[in-house]
């Protein structure tokens, strides 16, 4: 008897797939697209056409296990989760008791992206327990705000509406590798002539594709947005109409645009001012255009201020509202989950402290305090791989007073650190309710398998912890499908795109595609900010400290300076006999990889070799004044950390500017970029900063 299941893929990309598991005797034998859904269109991408091999991995997790050996030595005794669980029990109840539950802190993001397995899993008994709140801060955190504040809610259209476009600016994103069902409309457009101009430092995938690959300075997009708007209103090309009717602080934006001649901002972004003219001029006279965005172009310290410039482009050309015009970034405005519902905030004691997970390896050795943080519990996410300096994470996790539990289906850089390592299921062996953030499908996981050996998954795994701490609060207790559907009502009563959907229907269709504005974001000229217009001027920002206009900052990466000793951490690392000053730094962008999500499938081994050795792309005349040859291996470090990446000579990179893909592991590459990376934040929102990471790179 063979049966077909139907699922909906649950990592970090905004497609959210569906696809078919078919089943035999409790073995997945198949797995390929849904052929009928939507967006999906019956193909997945590299990463999870080969899921069987994620899921039968032979490296799977399977039972829970306790440490033997020194922190991070990988000696382990297996336990049963009765034995796991209560451990987990008596230590917090030590933990609690003597600093109080404020010392306990979760730390999960974006294993899977569903709304009960880490929504909710993430919420109710976290806050039911009194614990640290995680600041959720590593992805997008400026970008939403930024748009929010600016337009309202984040609402992008339907993939395809890309068709209606005569011109597609693509700016500091790569869809060929992190939203890839956006690319066969792209290129449907294309053979209709629409053009397509890439913003990127680095020549991606999908810059490789463009008509025009424009590649500037990372973290000076502000400026050149900026620029862009001030060549249009010099050459007379705004909608002023548009901007009277729809907009607040245009005098306020249109005064500060002085300030961004093409000189200037030739200067800033490193271009020509050519290559600003003519974008200028592209973008100004060419409508519908649409500028498509995602999270990689935020993450430097003018993250949330660059995003608000792009944000004011359609505005000055009075493209919002208009069919192939406007802004594409995420659909996630359209439908958030009930937060009650998720959180249960109501019937909990009030918030604990927040901690920025951006800063975990700081908060773990000695910034957060009163009370310092005495146990982590980590599931779904890959901190000591995935999060900014992760050599001070790693240090944090070998505090021999620190007590560790990770839920993993991987022994994973961070699961080698823990106390007790507990066994996850993966998407196959769970249910789970999901929504596209590039799109506006909403579908059902069913668990097509039973659980691998003694793996649990996250909702199991919260409802047992609650158990053990004596809740009994039924919302604590509920099967998955109760959850949805209690997750499903009470979202209905203010979204009416949800109403009428039940859980049923969702079983019987897989997924739905909700019904939002005909299409158009804006269509009715109508902005959720508080003035009701887009607000290039936001008062929000302004009673927040926050400069209320977009602009542009001259905010670099110290590359690891040590205040308390005065000196620079990179100094010890000048063995190789090489002097090594200032100017010798190169900036270093770690993007998506394109055969990972973040450090996810980095452990499997067809992906990893597809993927290459670990690399880092160098301009060849940077590589020649360090003696650096192509294929070398070289050192590449600052004052958090080092390591060592096979060096690719390439003009596909901006000189002065080195690129290498985030996600590999350390367990097994025995290192990773992230020990370079900055914890400082953002401009907003506590954004993390991974691309404003100045390096020193030298031959090994
Ligand atoms: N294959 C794959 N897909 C993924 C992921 C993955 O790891 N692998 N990750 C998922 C996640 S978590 C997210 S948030 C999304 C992210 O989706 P994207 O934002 O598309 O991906 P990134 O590679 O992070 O960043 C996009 C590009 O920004 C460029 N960049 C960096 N700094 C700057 C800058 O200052 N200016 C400009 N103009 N460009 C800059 C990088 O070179 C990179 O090519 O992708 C998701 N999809
Ligand atoms: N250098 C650099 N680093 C980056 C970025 C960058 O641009 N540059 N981008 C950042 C971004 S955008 C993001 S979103 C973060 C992502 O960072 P993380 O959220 O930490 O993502 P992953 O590293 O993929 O780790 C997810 C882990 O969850 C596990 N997992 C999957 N499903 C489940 C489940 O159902 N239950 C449990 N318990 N575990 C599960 C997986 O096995 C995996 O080990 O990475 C950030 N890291
Ligand atoms: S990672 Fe993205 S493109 Fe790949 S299967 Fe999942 S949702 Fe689809
Ligand atoms: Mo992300």
């Amino acid at each position: 008897m063979m049966t077909k299941v139907y699922g909906v893929c649950p990592h970090d990309c905004p497609d959210a797939c569906g696809f078919v598991t078919e089943v035999a005797d409790g073995q997945a034998v198949k797995f390929y697209a849904d052929a009928n859904h939507p967006v999906t269109q019956g193909w997945l991408c590299a990463k999870v056409r080969p899921y069987l091999h994620h899921v039968y991995h032979p490296d799977r997790l399977q039972y829970p296990m306790k440490r033997v050996g020194p922190k991070g030595s990988g000696q382990w005794q297996r336990l049963s989760w009765d034995e796991a669980i209560a451990e987990i029990g008596n230590r917090w109840r030590a933990i609690i008791a003597e600093y109080g539950s404020e010392a306990i802190l979760p730390y999960s993001y974006s294993g899977t992206l569903g709304a009960v397995q880490m929504g909710v899993s993430s919420g109710r008994f976290w806050n039911r327990l009194g614990a640290s709140q995680l600041e959720r801060s590593i992805c997008g955190a400026a970008a939403e705000m930024a748009v929010e504040v600016t337009l309202g809610k984040r609402r992008s259209p339907r993939y395809e509406e890309v068709g209606h476009s005569q011109l597609v600016i693509v700016w500091g994103h790569n869809p060929v590798s992190t939203a890839p069902h956006f690319m066969p409309h792209l290129a449907e457009a294309r053979k209709n002539g629409t053009q397509l101009v890439v913003i990127d430092p680095r020549r991606t995938r999908t810059a490789r594709q463009a008509d025009w690959h424009i590649a500037p300075q990372p973290g000076s997009d502000g400026a050149l947005a900026l620029g862009l708007a001030h060549i249009i209103i010099r050459e007379g090309w705004q909608d002023e109409a548009w901007l009277t009717a729809h907009t607040v602080g245009w005098p306020e934006l249109r005064a500060r645009l002085a300030e961004y001649p093409p000189e200037r901002v030739a200067e800033i972004t490193g271009l020509e001012i050519g290559e600003i003219e003519r974008l200028g001029r592209l973008y100004g006279t060419t409508r519908p255009g649409v500028i498509k965005i995602a999270d990689g172009l935020q993450r430097n310290p003018n993250g949330g201020q660059t995003v608000r410039a792009i944000c004011a482009l359609p505005a000055i050309t009075g493209q919002y509202g208009r069919r192939g015009g406007g802004l594409m970034y995420s659909t996630s405005g359209y439908l958030q989950w009930d937060g009650e519902t998720v959180n249960k905030w109501g019937e909990c004691p009030p918030p604990g402290r927040w901690v920025n997970m951006n800063r975990l390896g700081a908060a773990l050795t000695g910034e957060v305090s009163d009370p310092p943080i005495q146990s982590l519990f980590v599931f779904g996410a890959n901190p000591a791989t995935s999060s900014p300096n992760a050599g001070l994470i790693v240090a944090g996790l070998q505090r021999e007073d620190l007590f560790t539990v990770v839920h993993e289906l991987f022994m994973t850089d961070t699961a080698v650190h823990a106390d007790i390592v507990l066994p996850a299921t993966s998407q196959l062996e769970q249910a789970d309710l999901h929504k596209g953030y590039g799109t506006w499908m909403l579908a059902y996981n069913a668990p097509a398998i039973p659980p691998l050996a003694e793996c649990k998954s996250n909702w199991d795994v919260m409802q047992l912890l609650a158990a053990e701490m004596g809740f009994t609060e039924p919302w604590l207790h509920q099967p998955v499908d109760a959850v949805i559907e209690e997750l499903l009502a009470a979202t209905a009563v203010h979204n009416p795109a949800l109403h009428g959907i039940t859980l049923p229907q969702l079983k019987a269709a897989h997924s739905i595609e909700l019904q939002h504005e005909e299409g158009v974001p804006f269509g009715d000229g109508r902005f959720p900010t508080p003035s009701g217009k887009v607000e290039l001027f936001s008062q929000t920002l302004a009673d927040m400290g926050i400069d209320p206009l977009p602009g542009w900052a001259d905010k670099q990466d110290d590359g690891g300076w040590n205040y308390e000793l005065g000196i620079r951490n990179y100094e010890p690392l000048t063995d190789n006999g090489l002097p090594i000053t200032d100017n010798d730094s190169l900036l270093l962008i770690t993007g998506a990889a394109h055969h990972f999500t973040s450090s996810t499938f980095a452990g499997q081994p067809d992906l990893r070799a597809r993927e290459g050795e670990p690399f880092v792309e160098i301009h060849p005349a940077d590589a020649a004044v360090r003696g650096i040859a192509h294929g070398d291996w070289v050192v590449v470090g600052n004052g958090r950390g080092a390591c060592t990446l096979k060096a690719i000579l390439t003009d596909g990179i901006r000189p002065g500017v080195v690129a290498s893909p985030k996600g590999r592991w350390g367990v097994l590459e025995g290192g990773h970029v992230n020990y370079t990376t900055p914890d400082t934040l953002g401009d907003m929102a506590g954004q993390s900063t991974y691309h404003s990471n100045r390096v020193w790179i030298w031959r090994k």
